[in-house]
């Protein structure tokens, strides 16, 4: 996935109205739109649709998806007829509920993107433990989007190091939760970045200098 100025809009406002105006106002800098739970539920699956039709984003639907397989093929195939171009899952769940989502992904001619470690201090106690072998089984099943926290930068450069440098990590926490945008962009390929950003005084500046920064 090719993605602008490697910065992916992590949507998380819970209106439509208010998350079309901050995308109006960083459109020039941006095309790639992640949505999840908040948004979604809020407004709805139609949400998908929108982004593409008014702003030409590309949409990475952030469902975590963590079930069974046969439940996890009908979230995947429900976000994908609905327009996304991609749907992150989880890696915990093992490789049968991931191939699920993968192959949903296939079917519809989207990608799937595998979650390994996530960015928030609470991972380190379930997740981090099994978040290597988590992305080994990724490569093993073929996978090539992942994600990656930018929170903890060794632990990016050690998932970088397992899925290799052809493969395309996204990496969340940059801003508010801490991560720093250049750092993070020597081991992942875009960042996801939502509050630093959406909850700015000025969107397009804040958007302007997380650009400049990464220059
Ligand atoms: O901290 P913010 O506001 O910049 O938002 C970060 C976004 O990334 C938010 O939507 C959150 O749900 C998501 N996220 C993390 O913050 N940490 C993770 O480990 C994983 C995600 C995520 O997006 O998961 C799938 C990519």
């Amino acid at each position: 996935m090719k993605v602008k100025n490697n910065i992916i809009l992590a949507m998380d406002l819970m209106d439509l109205a208010s998350a079309e105006s901050v995308c109006e106002s960083i459109n020039q800098y941006i095309d790639t739109i992640k949505i999840g739970y908040p948004l979604t539920l809020a407004e709805g699956l139609k949400t998908i649709g929108l982004f593409k039709e008014n702003f030409g984003y590309k949409v990475i639907c952030d469902y975590k998806v963590a079930d069974i397989p046969a439940t996890n093929e009908k979230i995947a195939n429900l976000t994908f007829d609905a327009g996304a171009d991609a749907i992150i899952c989880h890696g915990f769940v093992g490789p049968d509920s991931v191939e699920a989502c993968k192959a949903s992904a296939e079917d519809h001619g989207k990608e799937v993107f595998l979650l390994t470690e996530m960015s928030h201090p609470g991972a380190i106690r379930f997740l981090q433990k099994d978040a290597d072998d988590i992305a080994r089984m990724g490569v093993e099943m073929g996978i090539s989007n992942y994600v990656a926290p930018s929170t903890r930068p060794d632990r990016l450069s050690e998932i970088r190091d397992i899925v290799g440098k052809d493969s395309f990590i996204i990496s969340p926490g940059v801003g508010t939760q801490g991560g720093d945008p250049k750092e993070t962009l020597k081991y992942s390929n875009a960042l996801i970045i939502g509050r630093s950003i959406y909850n700015a005084e000025d969107p397009e500046t804040a958007t302007k200098d997380i650009i400049d920064s990464i220059q």
